[in-house]
């Protein structure tokens, strides 16, 4: 793996695309957000909201480089996921659990970026575990074993560093480990 290494971060409107690049980032992240109206406030405390993407970038213990992209949550933006997929080699999936039906979230998601995924790996990241309990990390992996899926999943806050880095760094072990077509 070279040092042009580029994953992705998508999900939810609030599942924490932004607050993970800022979490891990070497630098203080590019960002495109602006103030949210109220509807777009998923939580209190979040008053922005991504309208193009997230940029920052970690170098991890090894050496290894990756840039690091975050989409925008809402639909009305989803012109931008096909952009920010080209040329990436893989995708952190945010899921807020404390949303209404998180795991129609992590369909619709899934289904959204089918066509990266299927070329190139994703591990599944559920936020918001202290606000909401249910579902379990359980339920998401049954949810994905009926769908014939076994993307790893991890229970995490997208503000904290070891969380996220964990996240990336079983993202390309997934990538080296993964059959080649
Ligand atoms: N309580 C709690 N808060 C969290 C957790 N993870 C992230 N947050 C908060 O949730 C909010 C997420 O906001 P953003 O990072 O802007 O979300 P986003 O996914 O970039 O949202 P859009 O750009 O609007 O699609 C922030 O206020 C974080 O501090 C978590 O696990 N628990
Ligand atoms: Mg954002």
């Amino acid at each position: 793996m070279n040092a042009d290494n580029k994953i992705l971060f998508a999900g939810p409107v609030g599942a924490g695309k932004t607050s993970a690049i800022q979490a891990i980032s070497d630098f203080p992240p590019v960002s495109t957000d602006v103030h949210a109206s109220e509807d777009e406030r998923t939580h209190e405390g979040k008053t922005t909201t991504t309208v193009s993407m997230d940029y920052g970038h970690i170098e991890l213990d090894d050496g290894i480089g990756v840039h690091l992209y975050g989409t925008p949550g809402q639909r009305r933006f989803s012109h931008m996921w096909d952009i920010l997929t080209q040329g990436g080699l893989g995708l952190v999936l945010l899921v807020d659990n404390s949303r209404e039906d998180p795991l129609a979230d992590l369909t619709f998601y899934l289904e959204a970026f089918a066509d990266f995924v299927v070329r190139t790996a994703v591990v599944i990241g559920v936020t918001h575990t202290d606000m909401a309990r249910q579902p379990k990390m359980d339920d998401y992996l049954e949810h994905l074993a009926s769908h014939h899926l076994s993307h790893p999943v991890f229970e995490v806050n997208a503000t904290h560093r070891n969380d996220i880095v964990l996240l990336v760094q079983t993202l390309l072990a997934c990538l080296q480990t993964r059959p080649r077509p």
